[in-house]
């Protein structure tokens, strides 16, 4: 097949026409099709016990891993921290744009959370630099009827997360990783982590987040990944 040039859900609408050309369709159509097929499933879930060696950290279905693999469209923008911006829109009090220095005056802290791909890999202890969950959310004050979040990238990529996950102490706006700054290829120069959920609710080249009272699926979320994402629960399609 030739590169799909029709709208496709998921896509964040601006980036449409110069993304839509550049994303390896291929490679989306393959994951698409491990959704349907239930890849890397272990059917473990509720009793993961027995097929983890690590029953207590590494969730079912996952095999540990040393490196850290990059995963994503076949789309790599390039982001200097100068011109690194974050806007905010929906039910907020603050409609936040963030340039790096109002970033980077914000309080800072560190964090050390394990890791987990949908495409079976978990890698532990990773520390990470940056703004917590809780930090970015006290400063843009999400409205009572505000439930979930949408994470639009410069790629076109999208993700759905409740206010709820995002508001845990784990959750963090990081610019480093182990120490270096969070490198292009992994989604710098900031990139949210949200470590109770599968990595592909961890978007990349985040440019702007908008609050919303209903939910909103995303690009894996409408191809057939999960909407929840949690890898205890084995939540990775359907
Ligand atoms: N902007 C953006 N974020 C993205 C993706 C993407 O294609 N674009 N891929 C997601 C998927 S499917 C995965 S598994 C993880 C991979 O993160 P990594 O490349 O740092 O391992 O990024 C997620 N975030
Ligand atoms: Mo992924």
């Amino acid at each position: 097949m030739t590169d799909d040039s029709t709208e496709r859900p998921g896509l964040t609408g601006d980036q449409e026409g110069t993304v839509l050309g550049a994303i390896k369709q291929k490679l989306v159509d393959t994951k698409e099709q491990w959704a349907r097929d239930g890849r890397g499933l272990t059917g473990a879930n509720p009793s993961p016990d027995k097929h983890s060696p690590d029953k207590h950290r590494l969730p079912p279905g996952q095999r540990l891993t040393q490196d850290f693999p990059v995963l994503d469209l076949g789309v790599q923008p390039p982001i200097s921290p100068d011109e690194w911006r974050l806007t905010v829109s929906g039910l907020v009090d603050n409609p936040i744009d963030w340039g790096w220095d109002d970033f980077q005056d914000q309080p800072h802290v560190d964090i050390l959370t394990d890791i987990h791909c949908v495409t079976t890999w978990s890698r532990y202890d990773n520390a990470w630099q940056g703004v917590s969950g809780q930090q970015f959310l006290s400063v843009v004050k999400p409205q009572e009827n505000a439930k979930f979040m949408v994470f639009h990238s410069h790629d076109g990529y999208t993700t759905n997360v409740p206010v709820k996950v995002f508001s845990d102490d784990d959750v963090i706006l990081a610019h480093t990783w182990n120490d270096e700054p969070i490198s292009r290829e992994q989604g710098g120069p900031i990139r949210p982590i949200i470590p109770k959920l599968y990595l592909w609710k961890s978007a990349k080249w985040v440019k702007h987040i908008t609050f919303l009272d209903k939910d909103a699926p995303g690009f894996w979320e409408v191809r057939g990944y999960h909407n929840d994402a949690d890898p205890w629960k084995e939540e990775r399609y359907g």
